[in-house]
């Protein structure tokens, strides 16, 4: 175990840390995050208030928006000149947000990441290829350091090249692998066609960022001849590693000696009873930099009292089974369907409608996303060598714009289903158990 002290400290010892901790950091951005104050204002209450973890539920909620509204630093809790690093995701509006770390705080990050590598069994000899995302997204560069600090060889192989990715894997050795789960399933497929899985030493893989069901996790696992293991976080809490699976594959450990974990019904904010499914809301412990309280992350799952047979006693989260707001996560991307929306109105240089309709699906276990938009009558009126042109056009503004491939379709005037309520943009078919 990577910190054992912590990792299996007793839950009445862990609650005290916990309280310390809570009523350090409410302190500290009281004095430091004026949009906290005047929240803390609102609700009469000063942090004398807080006396411990009992009290959270007191506390305000914080929101996405709260981030787009104080873009970019409005929110840092330190002066810029502590600040080591920043990383950004997008919202709503396709408007991205901005995090930003303390050297302490990407330390704890590495240590969260360390954590979860060593649960599942590796130490200064695993080879672990970090085939996410590297740059603004938190998932290349916090897989990263986790790895780094147990003293692995890391492989920073970021996305895409998928051949070489493979390529990659055989010659440098690599054990453990860290995707997307869904770019696992195609690094699979490609293995699978080059006939060089018995090459491979991969032993197990860290898969997140997205939605997968457990059906996904053995086809990956019978797939690459490994054990799959989940991964969760999001930007504004930390990045990968929140929390993470252990040896025994059942529900993720949420670290509480750095975040506390809360379940609450999304439309009326009441904190739900131990066990029931809601909304997942998150505080921040020892974040210097960007500390968040009560942060609502949109994402519905359960947590998970009992203890674990591994013998850590922080909690565990179920794999969360959607979001509560509308975002789509399309191959791992944040895609909104405003963001499309936006491409789509740009492009139309009046040879389509607004009218449109996104379908998302998943085929041999890879997401799909086409995009059916109605052409204008003038166009209609064209030659089939223009129409293809502008599907083209717009394919390509959309892939500039969302960082993912989908394929647009012009269909005939008319052809897409009126609403007199709220339109019916987005049809998702893809059955997550
Ligand atoms: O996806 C951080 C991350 C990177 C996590 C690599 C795991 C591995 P964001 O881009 O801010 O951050 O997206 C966060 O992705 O609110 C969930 O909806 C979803 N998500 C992340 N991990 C999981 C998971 C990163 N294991 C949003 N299962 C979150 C289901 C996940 N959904």
């Amino acid at each position: 175990m990577w910190n054992e002290r912590i990792e299996k400290m007793p839950r009445n010892e862990l609650k005290a840390l916990q309280s310390e901790r809570l009523i350090a950091q409410v302190k500290r951005m009281y004095e430091n995050v004026p949009v906290f104050r005047a929240r803390m204002e609102e609700k009469n209450l000063t942090p004398s208030d807080i006396h411990g973890v009992e009290d959270l539920y007191k506390l305000p909620f914080s929101y996405k928006s709260d981030l787009r509204d104080n873009y970019p630093y409005g929110l840092f809790a330190v002066p810029m000149s502590d600040i080591v690093r920043v990383h950004a995701s997008s919202g709503t509006t396709g408007k991205q947000i901005v995090v930003g770390y303390t050297e302490n705080d990407l330390d704890m990050w590495a240590d969260c990441v360390a954590r979860m590598l060593t649960g599942i069994g590796a130490d200064n000899n695993a080879f672990v290829q970090i085939s996410f995302g590297y740059g603004l997204f938190t998932g290349g560069l916090g897989a990263h350091y986790g790895a780094q600090k147990i003293g692995a060889t890391v492989i920073p192989a970021s996305t895409g090249n998928t051949r070489r990715q493979i390529q990659t894997m055989i010659d440098f050795g690599t054990t453990i692998l860290c995707s997307t789960p869904s770019y696992a399933l195609y690094l699979a497929e490609e293995i699978e066609a080059m006939g060089v899985k018995d090459q491979l030493k991969l032993k197990a893989g860290i898969f997140g960022a997205e939605p997968w069901t457990e059906d996904m996790r053995k086809e990956i696992e019978n797939k690459l001849n490994i054990k799959a293991y989940d991964i969760y976080g999001l930007s504004e809490i930390m990045g990968p590693g929140v929390a993470c699976e252990c040896e025994c594959q059942s529900g993720m450990h949420v670290w509480e000696d750095m975040f506390i974990p809360e379940i609450i019904d999304p439309d009326t904010g009441e904190v739900l009873p131990e066990g029931q499914s809601g909304e997942l809301v998150f505080t921040t412990l020892t974040k210097e930099g960007f500390p968040l309280i009560r942060y609502r992350t949109k994402d519905i799952c359960s947590l998970i009292y009992e203890p674990c047979k591994c013998g850590r006693t922080h909690i565990r989260m179920n794999k969360p089974s959607g979001r509560s707001d509308d975002m789509m996560i399309i191959r791992g991307v944040n895609v909104f369907p405003s963001q499309i929306e936006e491409v789509l109105l740009k492009a139309s240089e009046n040879s389509i409608t607004p009218n449109y309709q996104i379908i998302v699906d998943r085929v041999n276990n890879t997401d799909t996303l086409d995009i059916n938009v109605e052409m204008s009558p003038e166009m209609f009126a064209e030659e089939i060598r223009s129409i293809e042109k502008t599907e083209r056009n717009i394919t390509e503004l959309l892939r500039s714009t969302l960082g993912i491939g989908a394929k647009v379709h012009l269909v005939n005037p008319k052809s897409i289903e009126r609403s007199e309520g709220k339109a019916k943009r987005v049809i998702d078919n893809r059955k997550l158990k």
